[in-house]
């Protein structure tokens, strides 16, 4: 019996064709526009504003880094207040850091309306990693690995800091036990997306870059599932239109690219309600 191809005229695809070759986040909206709990309003800049295009003269940001960064006992994760004695070199996954005429490192997508280091322990790049692990549904759908975040109660998928010197898988395998109880390996895993992160702890001294790596799991593959540590609630959740909508920071774009790179891989395309179709290419 020849294998029904599944009639793609009139779908619509959660993920445009292509998106496997997007590389890189051009713009943030949530660093220049959110903040979360602590953090003064940021100075409203115009969208896609980057530190080429900033009208400096009337660029008047509110400077803030969390108490718990300052004074004596400082967190072991975070850099001294003083710059200049910083115990690390600024590296990014953007590329070349830039200064300001303080010394202190520039968010590399643009201006954020916020100086200072926010609650992010590092100047520059924060690393962190974030696991996307997948599987189709007994109805034929795509769901992934969500958890609820404690701080905003804002699904997102599974991650978090890296450790001093901590390998990336590791990392990822670490995140994911700590805030679901599932134990899964990831040195097989698919690498997703390096680069920065559209989050609104972001500012212009500090902000957050990852490695998004991808691990789709085989039918009848069952994994326990229960949100800890800094995690309220984890759950499976099919990838549709409004899921990608909510997601944390900028876990859609790291989402889009995984489903993107497994259905090329895969000859799968995703419609929008989540439902996996053999792809006609
Ligand atoms: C996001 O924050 C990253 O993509 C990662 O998911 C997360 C790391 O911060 P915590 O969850 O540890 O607060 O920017």
């Amino acid at each position: 019996m020849t294998e029904q191809k599944d009639n793609h005229q009139h779908i619509s695809s959660l993920v445009s064709s292509g998106f496997e070759t997007t590389n890189r986040i051009q713009f943030h909206t949530k660093a220049m526009t959110e903040t979360v709990e602590g953090y003064p309003e940021r100075t409203s800049l115009p969208k896609g504003v980057t530190w080429q295009t900033l009208d400096r003269q009337n660029y008047h940001p509110a400077e803030y880094t969390a108490e718990k960064l300052l004074g004596d006992t400082p967190p072991v994760w975070a850099d001294p207040q003083d710059i200049s004695k910083l115990p690390h070199d600024f590296i990014s996954y953007e590329g070349e850091v830039e200064f300001d005429t303080n010394g202190r490192p520039l968010n590399p997508i643009g201006p954020t309306g916020i100086t200072g280091r926010g609650v992010l322990g590092r100047w520059g790049a924060n690393f962190a990693v974030d696991a996307i692990v997948t599987r189709i549904n007994i109805d034929g759908f795509l769901e992934m690995v969500t958890i609820q975040r404690e701080d905003g109660g804002e699904f997102a998928t599974p991650g978090g800091f890296v450790d001093e010197n901590e390998e990336t898988t590791h990392a990822l395998q670490r995140e994911l036990e700590e805030e679901t109880t599932a134990t899964l390996s990831f040195e097989s895993a698919t690498p997703v997306y390096t680069g920065y992160v559209d989050d609104p702890r972001n500012t212009d001294n500090a902000w957050i870059e990852t490695n998004a790596y991808h691990r789709h799991l085989a039918r009848g593959v069952i994994i326990p599932l229960e949100g800890k540590d800094d995690a309220r609630d984890a759950r499976w959740r099919t990838i549709n239109k409004e899921l990608l909508e909510e997601l944390y920071a900028s876990h859609a774009f790291n989402v889009k690219k995984a489903i993107a790179l497994w259905g090329k891989k895969e000859g799968k395309i995703v419609d929008s309600e989540g439902k996996v179709l053999n792809s006609t290419k």
